[in-house]
């Protein structure tokens, strides 16, 4: 196995003396999402205690089977959080990041989600505090966790731009705050996408701290249900399957999406994907293989700087 590009923060020597030499970047070797799962883990430490996952013996690492991709997986859990977990990939051509963690379901705060993937030419980025409850029909719930993070969202909406249309059911499990943006590599977006990254993560950890535990039965199996469906939709249709369907095959790859990335599915409920998404039923029975069925819209941002849906953006 080839080993990791080496990353090459703009603060080393190296990077200094490439830059003063002027010979071009090599972009890729510059990005490495190691050093955001290192923050999150040091940070996640000051604030609580992380105990090693059971998940963690079995998905620790894995090489692609042309032999040239490392997947690096990571889990923990603590008292609030239920799974907190982490997939880095790192090829020559390719680097990838999909950072989530998963509440206890006796608290209804956000899912954190990280995703970044990252080619020769592109970045894709999703980072967000996916909310667990519809935060368009719940003012309730949207104001609880994000009237006090919309500046932050205003802030990075503007340094990283909305990335264009999108598979529109997507868009029901994405925050007020959500940063959704593509962008070419250069070292600039990527100390952006760092910044941005940290401070997601700490208002995410502040709400963890502030989170007041559920003792109401019928609240409970709410948020259960509520996170039971996002895993299943993501389990389901997650647009990184493609990618590890051609690193490990489709075995591993649902095998890795299912109790890996996505793990709670079998014990956190037992509605099948088509029971919460019933549009997606082909007459035979089966689920269709689409990512969407409405299509992709939302060419810009729908969500106002108060944190308002702007409905008349939808396009489908
Ligand atoms: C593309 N990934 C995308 C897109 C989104 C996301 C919105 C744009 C395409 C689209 O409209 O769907 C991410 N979508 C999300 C997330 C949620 C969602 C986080 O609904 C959460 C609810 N992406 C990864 C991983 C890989 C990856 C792990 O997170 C690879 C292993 C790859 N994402 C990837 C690729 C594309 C993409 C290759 C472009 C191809 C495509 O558009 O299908």
């Amino acid at each position: 196995l080839r080993k990791p590009c080496p990353f090459v923060p703009p603060f080393t020597a190296v990077y200094r003396k490439q830059q003063q030499q002027r010979r071009p970047l090599i972009q890729l070797s510059a990005v490495s999402y190691n050093k955001f799962i290192h923050f999150a883990l040091d940070e996640s430490k000051r604030r609580t205690h992380l105990a090693p996952s059971p998940l963690q013996e079995r998905y620790n690492s894995m090489v692609s089977m042309d032999g040239n991709a490392e997947l690096q997986m990571s889990s923990f859990k603590a008292t609030k959080i239920r799974l907190l977990r982490s997939l880095c990939i790192e090829t020559r051509t390719m680097q990838v990041l999909d950072f989530a963690v998963f509440p206890e379901p006796e608290f209804d705060m956000p899912i954190f989600c990280a995703n970044f993937f990252t080619s020769a030419d592109v970045n894709i980025v999703v980072l967000d505090l996916n909310p667990l409850h519809n935060v368009i029909i719940e003012r309730e719930y949207r104001d609880k966790y994000y009237k006090g993070l919309i500046p932050l969202g205003v802030k990075y909406a503007e340094l990283l731009p909305w990335g264009g249309k999108l598979t529109s059911e997507s868009l029901k499990f994405f925050s007020p705050i959500v940063i959704w943006t593509r962008f070419t590599s250069s070292p600039e977006k990527y100390e952006v996408l760092y910044s941005a990254f940290m401070d997601y993560y700490k208002a995410w950890l502040e709400l963890m701290d502030q989170a007041v535990v559920e003792t109401n039965a019928s609240q409970i199996k709410r948020n259960r249900e509520a996170q039971h469906r996002y895993l299943t939709w993501r389990a389901e249709k997650d647009p990184g399957h493609g990618v590890l369907k051609r690193l490990i095959g489709e075995t591993q790859a649902k095998d890795l999406l299912v109790n890996f990335l996505f793990n709670g599915i079998d014990k956190l409920g037992s509605k099948s994907f088509l029971e919460y998404f019933p549009e997606y039923c082909c007459e035979d029975g089966t689920i269709n293989h689409k990512r969407s069925i409405i299509g992709k819209s939302y060419e810009s941002r729908p969500w106002d700087r108060k944190g308002e849906f702007v409905s008349s953006n939808f396009e489908s």
